[in-house]
């Protein structure tokens, strides 16, 4: 198996936050410049590897690839059983599912917010201050939602799941690329986040720097403080 992908964006960071903790290490990693440069690419290949022309993107070796990376962990929990990282039951896995599906809109609103108000997207996108703080305000929500979903001492209970890797990859992206703090109404994500931020699976990626200098102090460059 290949996987294409780029160290610190928060979808490309769910993968490797999630092979970190398996210990997988047979699958070949191949390393995507970002931001993307389709000029500087052989011929059509991002277009070939995923019509949506973003990252990850896992090639299963027979004949497959997959281009979102949720479908990507699935299908890595299906073929790496252990140590399971979905849940032993069915009401487990869905409560995984459940909490994944959370982070995954907080990760979209966040999208919007960093989209619509922040210079380091300027050259990409007319800024939208009303769109910008749509997007604030619907990322603290789905961050309150999983505040009370939250089990613990992981996402969802005594394991690491796929959950933790959706999750840990927006808020250390949020937090550490573009300065968001985790809200104050949210203190069990907050100390969630911590505690795992220390732990040896996770090492904070390395951003470039040009951009992250742009990037940070999001709430400043929008005056939107959640
Ligand atoms: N829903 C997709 C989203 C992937 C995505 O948007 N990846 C970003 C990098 S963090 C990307 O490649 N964006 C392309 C672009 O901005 O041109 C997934 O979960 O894989």
């Amino acid at each position: 198996m290949k996987l294409y992908n780029f160290p610190w964006g928060p979808y490309p960071r769910r993968v490797a936050l999630y092979l970190a903790e398996k210990g997988i290490t047979d699958i070949e990693q191949i390393e995507v410049e970002f931001p993307h440069q389709p000029e500087l690419w052989p011929e059509n290949f991002l277009f070939k590897l995923n019509p949506a022309h973003s990252l990850p993107v896992l090639d299963t070796g027979n004949g497959m690839l997959i281009g979102q990376s949720i479908a990507i962990l699935e299908y890595l929990e299906e073929r790496y059983p252990f140590p399971n990282m979905l849940g032993e039951t069915s009401e487990d896995r869905a409560r995984t599912r459940e909490l994944v599906a959370i982070f995954d809109e907080a990760t979209s609103f966040f999208g919007l917010w960093a989209r619509q108000g922040s210079r380091v997207n300027a050259e990409r996108h007319t800024p939208s201050a009303e769109a910008a703080l749509i997007g604030a305000e619907r990322f603290a929500s789905k961050l309150r939602v999983g505040e009370a979903k939250f089990v613990g001492p992981f996402m969802n209970g005594s394991r690491h799941t796929i959950a933790d890797c959706v999750a840990m990859a927006l808020i250390e992206f949020v937090d550490q690329f573009y300065g968001v703090p985790v809200p104050a109404d949210c203190p069990k994500l907050a100390d969630w986040y911590l505690r795992l931020s220390n732990s040896a699976t996770i090492r904070s990626p390395r951003y470039p720097q040009e951009m992250l200098s742009l990037a940070y102090g999001l709430p400043e460059q929008t005056q939107i403080f959640l």
